[in-house]
Formats: C-alpha cells, structure tokens, sequence
C-alpha cells in the first residue's frame, strides 16, 4: 500500500477574503500541515486559468457569476475571474507547508474549457498528469484534501475512482462553495456512490 495526499486548490482567491470565497476554508491549512507527515507522498492541484478564461463572468457581458453559458458544447457555471496564472490570487495560502509538496500539477490553463478535476479537464480530453504520476509512484491509495467539495474534491474523487484508485474523502478537512443548499451533502453521496471512502482527519492522526 502507497498512500498520497492530494491537497486540492488550497489557494488564495479561494480562502474567505478571495475572489472566489469558500467559507471556512482558511481553517483548513493547518490541518493539511498536519496531515502531511502521515502520507508517502504529497501531491497538489492549482487551478490556473488565463485572464481570459471561459469561466469568468466577466468574459460574457450582461452574465453574472452563477449564471451558465455553453462553452465549446458543455455547459459551464460562471464564476468570478478567480486562480489568474501568475498573480497572488493564484498562489498557494500562505502557511501551507508547500516544502512537503512533491508535486504541483495546474488545470484550467486551456481557455475553452474548465477544469474541477485535478486529473482531467471536463470534456476529459487532456489530463493534468497527476494519474500518471500516481501510476508511476505505485501510489494505490489517495486521500482528498482542500476546495471546493461539491467542485474540484468531487470530480477529482470520481476520476481516481474511474482510475481504480483506493479513493478517501478527509471530509473535515474540505469545504464547499453550496452555491446551492445542500450541494455538498449531494457531492457527498455522489462520491459515496462512485466508492469513495468518506472519512475524517481523526481516522488518519
Ligand atoms: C473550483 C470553481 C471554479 C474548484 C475551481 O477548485 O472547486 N471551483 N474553479
Ligand atoms: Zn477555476
């Protein structure tokens, strides 16, 4: 067995002062510090769009974030400009021990399409590198990590489920955005349903 932690877009814009704020998730830094002694290798996601990316409400003039667009055949949520490559929005929060970081792998970085998974982009067309990296490590078992539970933890959960990866949720140390109520009880049983392991950070310390 060859466990990994994949801390999930623990990033600026995403932390409660940020331009795509996800409630509490300032609270989960230290406790991702703490968890990353207890793994073989620590992995990290970083959403990593271009100032113009299709995501961005600001792209579609009259649009406001919430509201969806087609973009190139499938349908995408508008969010704030939010994880711009290069800027402080982008970069890791501060506090997290980046050192223990083995691994950093991007997505978003094409502009047509988005990205919540940390393997792949939602047509599933080009990968991150992050399966074949955990491949490569003989990593069997993968423990999630970081935000937003009901976006990026759940489609990157469902991927390692599809690539037949031992899969456990560290529910507590996740949050969501909800951008309606009850999504991250859904994400939850969706995760579930792909055979996922719900756990908490007292199962692994
Ligand atoms: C995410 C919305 C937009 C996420 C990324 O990381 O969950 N959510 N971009
Ligand atoms: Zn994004």
């Amino acid at each position: 067995m060859k466990k990994a932690l994949i801390v999930v877009d623990m990033q600026n814009d995403f932390m409660p002062t940020g331009s795509l704020p996800v409630k509490e998730s300032d609270e989960l830094t230290q406790l991702i510090n703490q968890l990353m002694p207890r793994f073989d290798l620590v992995v990290a996601s970083q959403d990593w769009h271009p100032a113009d990316h299709g995501s961005f409400a600001s792209q579609y003039p009259g649009k406001k974030p919430g509201e969806t667009v087609i973009l190139d055949g499938l349908e995408q949520i508008l969010w704030p400009p939010h994880c711009i490559q290069e800027t402080k929005g982008a970069e890791f929060v501060e506090g997290l021990e980046v050192k223990k970081i083995s691994h950093v792998f991007h997505k978003g970085i094409h502009k047509n399409v988005d990205s919540y998974s940390a393997f792949y982009d939602n047509e599933h067309r080009h990968a991150t590198g992050l399966g074949r990296f955990l491949k490569a490590q003989k990593v069997t078992d993968v423990y999630l990590v970081g935000v937003a539970t009901d976006y990026c933890v759940k489609y990157s959960a469902l991927d390692a489920c599809a690539l037949r990866l031992r899969t456990h949720v560290i529910i507590d140390a996740c949050r969501g955005v909800e951008l309606k109520q009850g999504d991250v009880e859904r994400a939850i049983g969706e995760m579930n349903q792909a055979g996922a392991r719900i756990v908490t950070h007292r199962h692994m310390l």
